[in-house]
C-alpha cells in the first residue's frame, strides 16, 4: 500500500484564525515518555504523585492547559504511536500491535509539516519497526531500548551510546536544538524517551530516592475481578505475573545479589562495572531487609507493589528532570513564547489498580493519556479542559497552529478551538471509540472494541470469549460493578449500542477488524505464559 500527502480536494477545513497564521509560526516541542499514568504525574493530583511529586512536568499543566479527559484509541505503544502520526484510527493507518511494520509511505504529520516549511525531528523511542520518514533529523532507540547504555539507530549506524536512556534522550533533544537546526525556521521536535516502561530501572542517583516513601496502594489492590471475565483471565497483575529478578530486583537470598525469574539478562548485563556494583550496593540492603521480613500472602504482594511504585517512580523523577533541562533551555533561548510545548504518553498505565501492571484494558487509567500543553501567546495559563479528546486529536492540532490545511482523511479533530477557550457549543465529541486488538500476547489481555461518553463505558471483549461490560462511571469510577444486562441501566445499554454501531459507521470499521484466532493457538500461548 502506498499514499501520497493529501491533495487540495483532501481539505477539511482552513485552519481556525487565519490572522494568527500569518504571524511567525509556533514550534512544537512535542515529548512524549512511555506508559507514564497520570496517576504519576502530580498535575492530576492522585495520591502516589503526591508522595512523588513532577514539578518540572507541573509546570506545563501551570503555564498552559491540563487535558482531564484524553483517551487513546488502542492502550500499546507501536499503535499509539502511529495514531499520533497519522491522525487515523489503527484499522487505517494499518498498525493494529506492536511487532507490526508501520507503513512509512502514507502521509504523516511530520511530512506535511514539513510541506508547510517546518523543520522536523525525532530523537529516542520509535518502536514502529523500519525506519523514521517526514523527519530532516532522527536518532532513535533500537527496539523498545533499554535504560542503561542504549542502543541507537541514526542513519545506518547501530551504536551504544553510554550513560542513562532518559538523560541521553533529553540531551539530544537539546542538541537538536542547539546545534542541528536552521535557526530561521521553526520546528516540530518529538522528544520520546524509554521511561517509564518496564523494567523500571532508575538512575543510579534516583536508586533511593523513594526508599522511606510507602505509597497507598489502590484499594482494588486485591480485587477478584467479579464479573469481568476478561481482567480474571489476564496475566498482568502485579504479585503474580510480574518476574521477581527482572522486573522487583529481587534476589535469590540474603547477602546475594543474584537475581530470581530474569529471562532477559540484556537490561542488567549491559551495565558497565561501576554501574553494576553501585546498582548492587544500593539495592542489596533494601532485598537483604525482604529477605529478613519473611514476608507471605498479602504482605507479600504488598511490598512487590510498594517495591514497583519506588523503582517506577525513580524513572520518573529522572524524567521531569530532563523536562525541566528542555523547558529552562527554552526560556534561556528566548523561544518560550512562540514555542507549543506538550507533554503526553502513548498511553494510560496500571499503578496497583485491579492489582495491576501495564495498560492494554479499555478501562480509565490505561485509557486516559495524561496531555499537557503551554503556549503562552495561545493558551491562557492554568486552563483544563475536559472534553473528550483523543490522541487522534493531536496531528490535526498541530496543523491548524502551524497554519497548515487539515487533511480530510484524519480522523482527529483540532483542539485548537478548546485551547483558545473557543468552543462555542461546547460539544466538542459526544464519544469515543476504542479497539485493542493484541491478543494472544504478552499479558494475555483479550481483543476488545468499546464506546465511552462522559459518563458510561460500554466494552465487548472478543476472541476466545464474547462478553459485554458496562459502567456508570459517575456512581463507580473505578469500574469494578459491570451492569450489563441490569434492568434498570436497560434504556441506557441500548442508546450505548446504538452510539458504537455508529461511530464504528463514522470511523470505518468494516467486519475484518472482529477476525478471532484458533482456539488451539489462544491455548498455546497461555501455555506459553504459564
Ligand atoms: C514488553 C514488556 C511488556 C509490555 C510490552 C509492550 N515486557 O514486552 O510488559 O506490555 O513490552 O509495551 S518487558 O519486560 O520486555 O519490558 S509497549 O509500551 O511497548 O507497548
Ligand atoms: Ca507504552
Amino acid at each position: 500500500m502506498s499514499f501520497l500527502l493529501g491533495s487540495c480536494s483532501e481539505k477539511k477545513n482552513k485552519n481556525t484564525n487565519d490572522k494568527e497564521s500569518e504571524a511567525k509560526r509556533p514550534n512544537i516541542v512535542f515529548i512524549m515518555t512511555d506508559d507514564h499514568a497520570a496517576q504519576a504525574i502530580s498535575a492530576y493530583g492522585h495520591p502516589v504523585s503526591q508522595k512523588a511529586p513532577t514539578p518540572n512536568i507541573d509546570r506545563i499543566a501551570n503555564n498552559g492547559a491540563k487535558f482531564l479527559n484524553n483517551f487513546c484509541t488502542n492502550s500499546i505503544c507501536g499503535p499509539s504511536r502511529a495514531v499520533i502520526l497519522t491522525g487515523k484510527f489503527s484499522h487505517i493507518n494499518g498498525f493494529r500491535m506492536n511487532g507490526e511494520t508501520f507503513d512509512g509511505s502514507q502521509p504523516t504529520l511530520p511530512k506535511y509539516l514539513k510541506k508547510a516549511g517546518y523543520q522536523t525531528a525525532i530523537v529516542g523511542k520509535w518502536h514502529l519497526h523500519g525506519k523514521p520518514q517526514g523527519f530532516d533529523y532522527w536518532n532513535i532507540l533500537k527496539d523498545q531500548g533499554n535504560y542503561y547504555n542504549p542502543e541507537f539507530i541514526h542513519k545506518n549506524d547501530t551504536s551504544i551510546v553510554n550513560g542513562y536512556a532518559t538523560d541521553i534522550i533529553t540531551d539530544m533533544g537539546i542538541e537538536y536544538l542547539e546545534k542541528k537546526r536552521k535557526k530561521d525556521e521553526p520546528f516540530f521536535l518529538m522528544v520520546h524517551h524509554k521511561a517509564p516502561h518496564r523494567n523500571w530501572m532508575p538512575p543510579l542517583r534516583h536508586i533511593n530516592t523513594y526508599d522511606s516513601i510507602t505509597f497507598t496502594l489502590p484499594d482494588t489492590y486485591f480485587s477478584k475481578h467479579e464479573n469481568q471475565v476478561a481482567a480474571q483471565e489476564q496475566l498482568q497483575t502485579i504479585y503474580e505475573d510480574m518476574y521477581e529478578g527482572h522486573d522487583l530486583k529481587m534476589t535469590i537470598s540474603k547477602g546475594s545479589d543474584s537475581l530470581r525469574h530474569n529471562p532477559w539478562k540484556t537490561d542488567f548485563n549491559r551495565m558497565s562495572k561501576e554501574q553494576r556494583i553501585a546498582w548492587n550496593d544500593a539495592y542489596r540492603p533494601k532485598n537483604d531487609a525482604f529477605h529478613d521480613a519473611n514476608l507471605t500472602g498479602k504482605d507479600l504482594a504488598e511490598w512487590k507493589g510498594q517495591r514497583y511504585l519506588r523503582d517506577y517512580m525513580g524513572t520518573v523523577a529522572a524524567v521531569d528532570e530532563g523536562v525541566g533541562k528542555i523547558l529552562d533551555y527554552l526560556e534561556e533561548q528566548g523561544l518560550t513564547e512562540n514555542t507549543i510545548i506538550v507533554y503526553t504518553t502513548d498511553q494510560g498505565f496500571y499503578l496497583g489498580e485491579k492489582g495491576m501492571f501495564d495498560k492494554r484494558f479499555m478501562y480509565e487509567e490505561s485509557l486516559a493519556m495524561p496531555l499537557l500543553i503551554q503556549y503562552p501567546k495561545g493558551i491562557k495559563k492554568g486552563t483544563t479542559i475536559d472534553a473528550l479528546t483523543q490522541n487522534l486529536d493531536f496531528a490535526p492540532t498541530f496543523l491548524d497552529f502551524a497554519g497548515a490545511e487539515i487533511p480530510e482523511s484524519m480522523q482527529g479533530k483540532s483542539l485548537r478551538p478548546l485551547l483558545s477557550g473557543n468552543n462555542p457549543d461546547g460539544n466538542f465529541r459526544d464519544a469515543v471509540y476504542y479497539h485493542y486488538y493484541d491478543f494472544p500476547a504478552f499479558h494475555m489481555v483479550k481483543r476488545h472494541y468499546g464506546v465511552r461518553t462522559e459518563r458510561y463505558k460500554l466494552i465487548h471483549f472478543y476472541d476466545d470469549i464474547d462478553t459485554w461490560e458496562l459502567y456508570d462511571l459517575k456512581e463507580d469510577p473505578k469500574e469494578e460493578i459491570n451492569l450489563y444486562g441490569s434492568v434498570e441501566y436497560e434504556e441506557i445499554q441500548k442508546n450505548l449500542h446504538e452510539k458504537l454501531k455508529s461511530l464504528q459507521k463514522k470511523y470505518e470499521v468494516t467486519e475484518e477488524e472482529f477476525k478471532t484466532t484458533p482456539k488451539e493457538k489462544v491455548e498455546q500461548v497461555y501455555r506459553n505464559f504459564a
